[in-house]
């Protein structure tokens, strides 16, 4: 036996690994591991747990490091739930801790109980557990790590009953080390890249596994040398190749219909890091479109499986493109020119507004923004119906300037930026950060502002407030579904918001003010909030 605790060992094993910033909300069941906190250690403290584990999956992704977050029992792990999903889609590498009651009284299921600890995140962990006895809690730190680093990387959850950290350690943690990346059977990454240089027309789908491999230059050159279109894969939530390229073809829709129509014309084609394809209306058609064979690349093998279509080959996106790219024959004609499409959404419809009563379309807004901040600001999205606006008016065109979220479920942005913030300013990088989050979408964790106010974090939210669900009006044509209650949102007042938790609160109408707004808030020492109204058009969905 030696003298330390579990406590102690298991703190040593994050310090060697790492790890010493932790993201959590507490309660009863969780002080016995935050008992004498560590001085090196640093506890980012987030008022809802949704919100944790959006800001430690924005400072993971930014840092390109695991983040540790703690939550409540069961009742934390639920309202994290959410964020969870989605940082199991982002891929990225979370250890998620909630306590448990006393291993005494746990067969009688007290009050804070997590009854089903291992079962409750279940689809979207990797891996959870309860330790079988105290002894194993630091291994099964060390395992946590392993699996959630491992590829495909995502969130593992660990429940801890609270009386296991005063016990006695059997010893020190076993620190091991793990790979990150798997590289490609050499036999089928030849074929693969045999069948790109006879192709006539090849096209390139990148996906976000690029972006997070660091692979822009490895993408540019594969394209290059084949002189291909690139296409980013439906929904990205990272962007892997420079938007404004002369081989950029856009974004491909997100619906299978209009996603082969795409795809018209080229006989080969790759998905380097993406799943095939991620869909969001229901639009039938082929999967794709006649004589396109179709390659995939992927480091997930439940993702290879799951494809309706194509030929896959599983390793790293960025191994695999080094190895593609030394494979395959280039070619001289240069390519014929893009027909470039926006990403995912159709434009709005210009509306009709009387003179005098003039606010910004969305288009003008983001034009606005785009001119008003420094070329190497980060930007984070979460406003679903603008998304064509965006993207039209801010080409993204450094690497690891983009963030969105790979699941659809909303109330990630605002705490993710949070956590890009934080790793602009910890990794000594110190870029501006704007969020751009819909008076809807910024409803769902709006409580990780207070977090931005206490790190005193310089974050510039932009909050285009049409007063409505606009998407779903758009999502409600397309599915012919009138009448539908709960599509408004009128009467919420973001400068009062951002005011309550300690942010600057600016309205802002015209470009004027935007622009004078943006200024001020890049100069201020923690974040603002600007509400600007904009037309309420609904745009096709398609
Ligand atoms: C957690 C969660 N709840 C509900 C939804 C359904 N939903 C999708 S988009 C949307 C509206 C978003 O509103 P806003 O941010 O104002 O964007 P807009 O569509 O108006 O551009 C809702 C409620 C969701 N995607 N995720």
């Amino acid at each position: 036996m030696s003298e330390k605790t579990i406590r102690d060992v298991t703190f040593e094993l994050l310090r060697d690994l790492g790890i010493t910033t932790v993201f959590g909300n507490p309660g009863s069941t969780e002080e016995t591991f935050l008992k004498d906190f560590p001085e090196d250690f640093r506890y980012v403290q987030v008022l809802q747990e949704a919100s944790a584990v959006g800001a430690a999956d924005g400072w993971a992704q930014a840092m390109r490091r695991p983040a540790l977050v703690n939550v409540h029992t069961s009742a934390g792990l639920c309202n994290a739930m959410s964020n969870i999903l989605t940082a199991f889609q982002n891929r990225t590498p979370l250890v998620i801790t909630a306590g448990n009651q006393t291993r005494d009284m746990l067969l009688m299921e007290p009050w804070l109980t997590n009854i089903e600890p291992a079962n409750l995140p279940r689809p979207w962990v990797k891996w959870s557990y309860e330790p079988v006895r105290a002894e194993d809690v630091p291994a099964a730190f060390m395992r946590a790590f392993a699996i959630a680093t491992q590829p495909p990387a995502g969130p593992v959850f660990l429940s801890i009953p609270l009386d296991d950290w005063d016990k006695p350690a059997t010893g020190p943690a076993v620190i091991r080390s793990v790979s990150h990346r798997i590289a490609p059977d050499r036999v089928r990454i030849a074929d693969f890249a045999e069948r790109l240089s006879k192709a006539k027309n090849p096209a390139l789908i990148y996906g976000s596994a690029i972006a997070r491999g660091g692979g822009w230059n490895q993408a540019i050159a594969l394209a290059e040398k084949l002189q291909a279109h690139v296409f980013a894969a439906p929904a990205s939530e990272r962007p892997s190749f420079p938007e404004s390229h002369p081989l950029y073809a856009g974004g491909l829709p997100f619906a299978m219909g209009p996603l082969a129509k795409r795809l018209e014309g080229y006989d080969v084609a790759i998905v380097i890091g993406a799943p095939i394809f991620r869909y969001y209306p229901y639009v039938p058609g082929p999967y794709l479109p006649d004589g396109l064979a179709l390659m995939h690349i992927t480091d997930d093998p439940a993702e290879a499986a799951r494809a309706p279509v194509g030929d896959s080959l599983l390793g790293d996106a960025v191994l695999c493109l080094e190895a593609l790219e030394s494979l395959v024959r280039g070619r001289t004609a240069p390519a014929a020119a893009v027909n470039k499409q926006a990403h995912g959404m159709a434009p709005h419809p210009p509306a009709e507004t009387a003179p005098g009563d003039r606010v910004l379309n969305a288009a003008e807004l983001f034009r606005t923004l785009r001119e008003a901040s420094p070329p190497d600001t980060v930007l984070v999205e979460e406003s679903p119906s603008n998304l064509a606006e965006l993207h039209a008016a801010w080409p993204v065109n450094q690497p690891d300037t983009f963030y969105t979220f790979a699941s659809g479920s909303l109330g990630w942005g605002l705490p993710a930026s949070v956590g890009i913030a934080l790793a602009e300013r910890d990794s000594g990088r110190n870029r501006p950060v704007i969020a751009v989050i819909g008076d809807g979408s910024a409803q769902y964790s709006i409580q990780g502002l207070w977090t931005a106010v206490q790190q005193k974090l310089p974050i510039l939210y932009v909050v285009p407030c049409n007063r409505q669900y606009c998407i779903l009006k758009s999502f409600a044509v397309l599915e012919e579904t009138p009448g539908v209650p709960g599509l408004e949102i009128p009467g919420l007042d973001y400068v009062a918001l951002a005011n309550g938790y300690g942010a600057t609160g600016v309205h802002a109408q015209s470009a004027e003010e935007v622009r004078a707004a943006v200024a001020a808030a890049l100069g201020r020492k923690g974040p603002t909030v600007i509400e600007v109204p904009i037309q309420p058009s609904v745009p096709p969905l398609l």
